[in-house]
């Protein structure tokens, strides 16, 4: 018989730094008045569009969010400035996301019980990489000192569990006997922070989980993937443009449009039943009622969705221990989110409680794993 395929550690890099919504707030309305200002006369005659101010109290009622952390800091608040000011580094350094990507990956081969002779796949997947080439995977990879292969993938916000089911797929046909899957997701340099309707919305953090089978798995905690789902249909709703061909377009590769956009109600409107849908068509493969799974480790990107969700689930509200909410202080960490949700709050499962794993964003895309506490 196959042997079962487990997550058997996970791990959690948060920056040090971290920005309250009122800290946001203050910044960009400074920066939205002094543009308003600037640009009077223009906003007068109809050809500049004025800057609205932005509220910290419709950004937590909106989105559930209070604070996020942040790689950089600095340049973010500064009103002639609006971005983070990221040092370059050289190319003899580790990149800005290998170096997160590692720390979270140390944290999850601990939690694992496991050293990297044990790992024979990396997979870094996020919503951005920093570089095309070569992949941050073989930059953690060397630095780790594992054998075996690695590799990049994009999956916005369901790079995290699109990257799971192929850890799992690897074990299962016996093409790897370790993986480890690192989430760096480094957000904030996409971010417009001139923007009132995206400002708020991303934090950066990291996450990383190591997949293996239950023959070799020895840790505290062990939790076997009983099965995985996707799901991808095309929507221009959330969108990023920016990429190498900017350079032979003849565009500022980091203009608004090329920065995160999106139509925030219709993302809103069209993902949550989508959402709904896969995870009941999920749960019935197993024969499985909402009702019988003890933990929802759901995507962290705005607290009403998943409100919303997990009421057509469960026709009834979930507490917060049955599905946990970390982005008030994380704020929507792309792919991050439910690994981070499911990273603080797994201990207390006991041995044959069920829980459920799912992305949804992007693309839009919607990964999920029915798994099992061992
Ligand atoms: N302060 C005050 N007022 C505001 C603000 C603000 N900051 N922002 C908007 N408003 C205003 C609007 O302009 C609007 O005014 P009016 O009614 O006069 O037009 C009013 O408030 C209501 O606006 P909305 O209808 O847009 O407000 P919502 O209640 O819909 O909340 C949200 C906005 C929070 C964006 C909500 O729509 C939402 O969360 N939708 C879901 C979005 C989502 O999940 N997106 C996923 C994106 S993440 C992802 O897929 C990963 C991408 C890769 C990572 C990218 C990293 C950079």
């Amino acid at each position: 018989m196959t042997p079962s395929v487990v997550i058997s550690g996970t791990g959690l890099w948060k920056p040090a730094h971290s920005i309250s919504n009122e800290e946001l707030v203050e910044a960009y309305n400074a920066y939205a008045t002094q543009f308003n200002q600037q640009n009077l006369s223009a906003i007068e005659q109809g050809e500049v569009t004025s800057k609205p101010l932005s509220s910290a109290e419709f950004i937590e009622k909106a989105s559930g969010i209070k604070s996020r952390h942040v790689y950089v800091k600095e340049g973010i608040l500064d009103i002639n400035r609006m971005r983070p000011k990221i040092r370059l580094r050289s190319e003899d350094e580790l990149s800005d996301q290998a170096e997160i990507a590692i720390h979270a990956a140390k944290d999850a081969l601990k939690a694992a019980n496991k050293t990297p002779d044990d790992i024979d796949v990396v997979i870094v997947s996020c919503a951005y990489t920093q570089r095309s080439y070569p992949a941050l995977a073989i930059e953690v990879q060397g630095a780790l000192g594992i054998q075996g292969f690695a590799f990049d993938m994009l999956v916005a916000c369901s790079a995290a569990t699109f990257a799971l089911h192929r850890a799992y797929e690897m074990i299962a046909a016996g093409t790897a006997k370790g993986v480890l899957v690192i989430n760096p997701e480094l957000t904030t340099p996409q971010i417009n922070f001139c923007d009132r309707d995206s400002h708020f919305i991303f934090g950066d953090v990291a996450t990383a989980m190591v997949v293996e089978s239950a023959d070799t798995a020895d840790s505290e905690h062990v939790f076997e993937i009983l099965s995985t789902k996707a799901v991808t249909q095309y929507s221009n709703n959330i969108r990023s443009n920016f990429g190498y061909v900017s350079h032979a377009n003849d565009v500022d590769p980091f203009a608004a449009d090329n920065l995160f956009h999106q139509e925030g109600r219709k993302v809103f409107k069209e993902v949550c039943p989508m959402a709904v849908a896969h995870i009941s068509e999920h749960l019935q493969r197993h024969q499985l009622g909402a009702e019988e799974v003890s933990r929802w480790w759901l995507h962290q990107a705005n607290i009403n969705m998943n409100t919303l969700i997990s009421r057509k689930l469960l026709a009834r509200q979930p507490t917060l221990e049955e599905a946990p909410i970390v982005l008030d202080t994380f704020a929507n960490t792309a792919s991050a989110g439910s690994i981070i949700a499911f990273h603080l709050h797994h201990k207390d499962l006991h041995s044959g409680d069920i829980g459920l794993l799912c992305s949804f964003g992007a693309g839009y895309s919607i990964g999920s794993l029915v798994i099992k506490k061992q």
